[in-house]
């Protein structure tokens, strides 16, 4: 007889499994079954072995659980976006299903005696069914929600029992868990044995409230065994089951996360739990916590590493908690699935508000498709009591977190009563949360409005009609998306949440770039999409995080950090600086200022700015020592000061010192920007006609750049490379001595094409070098915008870069609110920044002049007097264009400069707007006045 496996393609969420109940950190006795499980993979369900009442393992493998096969030298990742890799007939999975099976023993304990015996899975991937000596315990799916299974009967306290879980790679859950991710197979979560004794709590409610109004907690602890809940700190003993009001309470939030440690005593045994009182409401439109606005500054969070995957360590996750509060974000949604359960108790502990994501999507069966179209599960009735399942257990895992603050229903799955019966269970269980959906158009079944990518202009219209969707407060649960070099424009969006109060913030997509290191002749990379030679995939669309893969924070973080930053500080107009309190609870007193002043980039002065406490929403002017105004006054080079607010002392989660917010005031009144004039002719100077000056050979008016993925869609891409901008060539039209200059006119076309742009490099020697006047003019049919105007040329391969202006980072001019006017320095390879894919990067705005430093000597340029983009790089454009992976651009000689007029924004078009048009680069004359020193 072969084994039936029938139960991959069953509509039914699981079968023998215990009801769903809370995370609990109690006292029953445990044994972590983590660590090595023989395990043998068989390629297709139909060659998968029919032996598992005994198997014989003696010639398997091990493997380590929690893990992935996938990762483990079985297999291999694959990722898909949108589409499903296999054909899409429910509830049909295809024969060739990667089926593992793991098989362990385990002696359970002689003092187990009269305990319930219970196996707990956290989360496998994706269907997977449970013997134990012989017996089919049942089967179980929802790969990350946990099921448990009563073995009890099956056991005997001082003997050994073998389990044997077979697991299979695509079943019926796979339909509903079509997440934007690598797809990984697996037991990637713990396994644990329980004992649980039959007097102690299993499951357990904790109802705690906030009343804003007058500083009162209310307190009610449900538990399916009755017992004495005890709170030390507020002299609390009450049994379960009844509600009580305690006078004074210091709330809980994300800003302050206060958590009481409680202990719920029975006859049987304890249970340890942190109380947090908050209350969430949405009151006229607005979603509140304990009375306060809230507004979210967040991230969508999928759990990655890239040796591991999904299954991460309880490091990983601290890891994550502890960027995220640095970084001043406050809200995360756990897209698109539940997390860890102990996730979740370090953003109690450590205070994020938390969107908890069922583990639902269908996006790739189309949002709300028409026969002969198939139904979308959350439309088709079969797969009900699986979806409303899923709710059940997530609700039922998560229901004692106060960081959570919404449930959300899943993701991408258009609209269906199945979405709705999801959301009555929710409602009906736990009404204190509110519910989200995005989908949801005509806020049917949610409590928020939610849409994802919204334009600005949209952002804008709903903020301005306070009544549309049913006036619920309006959230963005997916903006910015930080798919390569971006995203940019994030400062406009929160302006919108700053002056409409019911755009209640949003969640960046997403937290960290999904790529998987892997290496070729022993050169590490990180894998995306195609690199495993999937048949269909989603390219490097699985790495669109604010985050590398290995944790680092890409220029976005930075730019992130800076746009929410919990004050804004900026010059008051009078002279001193204005400091406004963005936090919801916290006024200002745990922070130090620090005032910095530079001329020119050096620095003058410095100390401590005393700044009194400053409640949340208000606004102080302090003025700055007298000291630094006489140097205002007596100074006419750039002269700025920068105030920065630190931690005085360190909290759980940074060090004293940490920086919470910065911002610039520029002192001195920027004169009347005028160009320095030529002695006469620098003749034969540098141009491309080959002349050179300082080493510099080879240069050319460029319009391109290496296509960032927000240029790399079809209507911009499409456009540049019809318009041959890509490709462009150079012609002089004349060169000779012309008005006191030397004067070269070039004209910059594409092949095929009609139109160009004419350049006139004028060149004029100045007391310590030359000057460059260039002006460009288009003719013909040019195209509407340009990537980039600028100015490329080569030097002697250079090593040190020294330059004053914006920086330390790469900026472009809607990613420019993290830069800092100052005076840097970097080696080459330090300007580069090592997008997953390589793309344009790099580049730093508004340069007043730079030092390049190599063997062959040095060169400096300067603005006289606009303002520069300096980009340096040891690769050309091609090059860096051209590589697929970072190990594929190759550092040569000579190094590359370009200097750019301007370049066009980042936007965040790979998966959202149109670049807004004040960040585009219209092509129009345009000029540039440059001088070099050798
Ligand atoms: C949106 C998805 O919700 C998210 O999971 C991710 O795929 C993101 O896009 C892109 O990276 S869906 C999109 C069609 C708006």
């Amino acid at each position: 007889m072969t084994y039936d496996h029938s139960y991959v393609e069953d509509f039914a969420p699981a079968v023998g499994v215990l009801p769903p109940r809370a995370w609990l950190d109690d006292d029953s006795a445990r044994i972590a079954l983590t660590g090595d499980w023989s395990f043998r993979l068989s390629p297709s369900l139909a060659d998968a072995p029919d032996d598992l009442k005994d198997p014989d393992t003696s010639s398997w493998d091990t493997i380590s659980v929690p893990g992935h096969w996938q990762l483990s030298g079985y297999g291999a990742p694959a990722y898909t976006n949108v589409v499903y890799p296999f054909p899409l007939e429910p509830p049909h999975v295809p024969t060739d299903n990667p089926t593992g099976d793991y098989v362990r023993s385990v002696i359970v304990p002689a003092d187990w005696d009269g305990a319930r015996v219970v196996l707990r899975f956290e989360g496998v991937d994706s269907r997977f069914a449970v013997h134990v000596d012989g017996n089919l315990v049942g089967w179980s799916s929802g790969s990350r929600l946990p099921s448990e299974f009563d073995l009890t009967s099956l056991v005997a306290p001082g003997k050994e029992i073998r389990i044997v879980v077979r697991v299979h790679q695509w079943s019926l859950g796979s339909y509903v868990e079509d997440q934007d991710m690598w797809w990984l197979s697996g037991i990637f979560r713990e396994v644990n044995l329980l004992a649980l004794k039959p007097s102690a709590p299993t499951d357990v409610f904790v109802k705690a409230a906030f009343d804003h109004v007058d500083g009162a907690g209310t307190l009610l602890v449900e538990s399916d065994v009755p017992g004495t809940v005890v709170v030390p700190e507020l002299g609390l003993e009450l049994p379960t089951g009844e509600h009580t009001r305690i006078e004074q309470v210091e709330p809980w939030s994300a800003e302050s996360p206060r958590l009481y440690d409680a202990v719920l005593r029975s006859e049987g045994g304890e249970v340890r739990l942190r109380i947090g009182f908050r209350t969430v409401a949405i009151v006229d439109g607005i979603l509140t916590v304990n009375g306060n606005r809230v507004l979210f500054n967040g991230v969508n969070r999928h759990e990655f590493h890239p040796d591991r995957g999904r299954a991460l360590t309880e490091q990983d996750m601290l890891d994550d908690v502890l960027l995220m509060k640095r970084a001043g974000i406050n809200a995360v949604r756990t897209s698109h699935y539940p997390p860890h359960p102990h996730f979740l108790d370090l953003c109690d502990l450590h205070g994020l508000y938390v969107v908890d994501e069922c583990d639902l999507e269908t996006h790739g069966f189309g949002y709300e498709p028409e026969p002969p179209n198939l139904p979308n599960p959350v439309m088709d009735e079969r797969f009900r009591p699986d979806l409303v399942e899923r709710m059940r257990r997530m609700v039922e895992r998560d229901k004692n977190h106060p960081s959570i603050v919404l449930w959300s229903l899943g993701n991408e799955c258009g609209m269906g009563e199945n979405l709705r019966a999801m959301y009555d269970f929710a409602k009906d269980r736990d009404p204190s949360r509110p519910v989200h959906y995005e989908r949801d158009r005509g806020a049917e079944f949610v409590d928020v409005y939610s849409e994802m990518y919204t334009s600005l202009e949209n952002v804008e219209k709903i903020g301005a009609d306070p009544a549309s969707h049913k006036g619920l407060p309006f959230i963005l649960c997916e903006y910015g998306h930080a798919m390569g070099n971006g995203p940019g424009g994030l400062s406009d969006y929160r302006a919108l949440f700053e002056k409409y109060p019911r755009c209640q913030g949003g969640f960046i997509w997403e937290w960290i770039d999904h790529g998987l290191r892997t290496s070729v002749d022993g050169k590490e990379f990180y894998a995306y999409g195609g690199d495993f030679g999937e048949t269909i995939h989603d390219g490097n669309f699985v790495c669109d995080g604010l985050l590398f893969p290995d944790r680092t924070p890409s220029p976005g973080m930075l730019e992130y950090i800076k746009v929410i930053e919990p004050l804004v500080i900026v010059a008051d107009g009078k002279g001193g600086v204005s400091i406004t309190n963005r936090y919801e609870v916290l006024d200002t007193s745990h922070l130090t200022f620090q005032l910095v002043t530079e001329i020119n980039g050096e620095v003058v002065g410095s100390g401590n700015l005393p700044v009194p406490a400053i409640a949340p929403g208000e606004t102080v002017s302090v003025e700055l020592p007298p000291g630094i105004l006489a140097q205002r006054e007596a100074n006419q080079p750039e002269t700025w000061a920068t105030v920065t607010a630190e931690l005085t002392e360190g909290t759980a989660w940074a060090e004293a010192g940490h920086r919470v917010a910065w911002g610039q005031l520029r002192l001195d009144t920027p004169a009347e920007a005028t160009a320095p004039t030529g002695s006469g002719p620098a003749e034969g100077t540098v141009g491309i006609d080959g002349i050179t000056l300082a080493g510099i050979t080879n240069a050319r008016l460029d319009v391109w750049r290496a296509q960032i993925d927000n240029d790399a869609i079809p209507g911009v891409a499409n456009a540049w490379k019809e318009n041959g901008l890509h490709r462009v060539q150079h012609r002089i039209v004349s060169s000779g001595v012309k008005d006191g200059a030397w004067e070269v006119v070039t004209r910059t076309a594409p092949p095929a094409l009609q139109w160009g742009l004419v350049a006139t490099w004028r060149w004029t020697t100045v007391d310590d070098g030359v000057l460059l006047d260039l002006k460009v003019v288009p003719d013909g049919q040019f195209p509407d915008t340009l990537p980039r105007l600028g100015i490329t040329f080569e030097l002697p391969k250079v090593d040190q870069v020294e330059w004053f202006g914006a920086g330390p980072n790469e900026a472009y001019v809607d990613t420019r609110a993290a830069a800092a006017v100052g005076k840097y320095s970097a080696t080459v390879d330090q300007l580069q920044t090592p997008y997953v894919r390589p793309q344009e990067n790099g580049h730093r705005i508004d340069t007043r002049w730079a030092a390049l430093t190599g063997s062959a000597g040095s060169l400096r340029i300067e603005a006289a007097p606009d303002l520069f983009g300096l980009t340096v790089r040891n690769w050309t454009t091609a090059d860096l264009e051209n590589a697929k992976h970072t190990i594929d651009v190759i550092p040569g000689d000579p190094t590359y400069v370009t200097l750019d007029l301007a370049q066009a924004g980042i936007g965040s078009n790979s998966c959202g707007p149109a670049l807004p048009d004040q960040y585009k680069l219209h092509t129009a004359p345009a000029t540039l006045s440059i001088k070099f020193v050798s």
